[in-house]
């Protein structure tokens, strides 16, 4: 079906999945295969092989693509190995921009990973435009952005990122798991490749651990195509079908958490023992007109730190909430907490972490779509 003038949730439920053209079946059936059979050497129906195609794969990449209004897709077996992938367009001596308020686990890839093969990473503040120029070098070959940042949920401009990057002829690339594409679609902002972590938002049941890519060029994907099936970084057919399933509901469900964060962040505000509250949909926020501007609604996470800033004061409140189940990820149904200094982002030196302002006590939550007086209940007994 041609959904590209359908609005978000029709398309979320229609994008990419046609009736399975041999029973009807509505949902678009698992193949699990490794091969399909030819009827002479090359000819074949379309998948040789299912590290270079499957079909639900295939479904799904198509529904990635119409969500991000982008032209083409590849889905991987994480959202690291969508980073992996990405990172291989480089070549020893490239240099990238990243800002310096990101995943840990992104931050560890680069500075444990590539770096050995030769690719430079500066970190930059990215709030402010002149801290990337002043960081460009001609050998920059990338902008990396993450936004909303995880876990200081600070708030990029993809807009001015894109004209940074326009200029200096570098490939600008957004990490827009935090965001989701129901409420932020960077390809109409100006990049030239979007990555999920579809663990997240996009799977949104805690049951999936999934990566994707989208981007408008055709260059580029035929590189990133290659690199796929080159470095094998696929995902199997289960989990497509899972996270395919996961995007019927991406509008109805982002809805709920975008409520549920905004009662929290704003109850949290009350809270004697809380100092800072991040949550960009508060007026406050210094950069909530950005968020105004390039999201339709604000996000299911919330960061803030406590007046005793110290990694116990942390722990003590981690360890007596009930229904916020302390895990790392986010993104699900069910809400989770989580300690970035000691857990998401514990790969990332302390100083660096604190230059950030990602301070020892900062929690994290990632709000469900559970009935938000519950779980301000919760939040209210961790403290007590
Ligand atoms: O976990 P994986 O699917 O491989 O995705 C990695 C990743 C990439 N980008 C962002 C912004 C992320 O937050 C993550 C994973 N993050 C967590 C597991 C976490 O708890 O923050």
């Amino acid at each position: 079906m041609d959904v590209k003038n359908l609005s978000i949730g029709t398309k979320l439920i229609h994008a990419g999945v046609e009736p399975d053209p041999a029973t009807g079946a509505i949902m678009t059936p698992i193949y699990q295969t490794t091969t399909y059979v030819q009827s002479a050497p090359g000819v074949h129906k379309g998948y040789e092989y299912s590290r270079s195609q499957n079909p639900i794969r295939h479904a799904l990449e198509k529904a990635m693509a119409a969500i991000e209004n982008g032209k083409h897709a590849t889905c991987y077996g994480s959202g690291m190995a969508a980073i992996d992938a990405i990172l291989k367009l480089l070549s020893p001596g490239d240099e990238v921009v990243s800002t310096n308020d990101l995943y840990g686990g992104a931050y560890r890839i680069f500075m444990q990973v590539f770096k050995q093969y030769g690719i430079h990473f500066n970190f930059v503040g990215m709030n402010d435009m002149a801290f990337i120029e002043a960081a460009i070098t001609p050998n920059t070959k990338m902008l990396w952005v993450e936004t909303p940042t995880n876990p200081m949920l600070n708030i990029i401009d993809i807009e001015a990122c894109a004209s940074v990057a326009k200029k200096h002829n570098l490939i600008l690339v957004v990490d827009n798991t935090f965001a989701s594409p129901y409420l932020q679609n960077p390809l109409d902002w100006g990049a030239d490749i979007v990555m999920h972590s579809a663990t997240k938002y996009l799977g949104g049941h805690s049951d999936v651990v999934h990566g994707c890519i989208i981007t408008n060029s055709d260059d580029l994907q035929k590189k990133l195509r290659f690199i796929q099936n080159s470095c094998g970084a696929v995902p199997g057919p289960q989990d497509c079908f899972l996270v395919l399933r996961g995007l019927k509901t991406l509008h109805v469900r982002m809805r709920q958490h975008c409520i549920n964060a905004k009662a929290i962040a704003t109850w949290l505000k009350t809270n004697k023992k809380v100092d800072q509250v991040l949550w960009c949909g508060l007026p406050e926020h210094p950069n909530h007109n950005i968020a105004k501007k390039q999201m339709r609604d604000f996000g299911g996470m919330v960061s803030f730190s406590l007046k005793d800033d110290t990694v116990q004061a942390a722990h003590d409140i981690l360890s007596k909430t009930k229904l916020f189940a302390l895990a790392e990820s986010l993104g699900g149904v069910e809400s989770l907490c989580g300690h970035p200094a000691t857990m998401t982002h514990a790969s990332i030196p302390r100083a660096e972490r604190i230059a950030i302002g990602l301070k020892d006590s900062l929690i994290r939550l990632s709000v469900g779509i559970e009935d938000v007086e519950d779980l301000m209940a919760d939040l209210e007994q961790a403290f007590s």
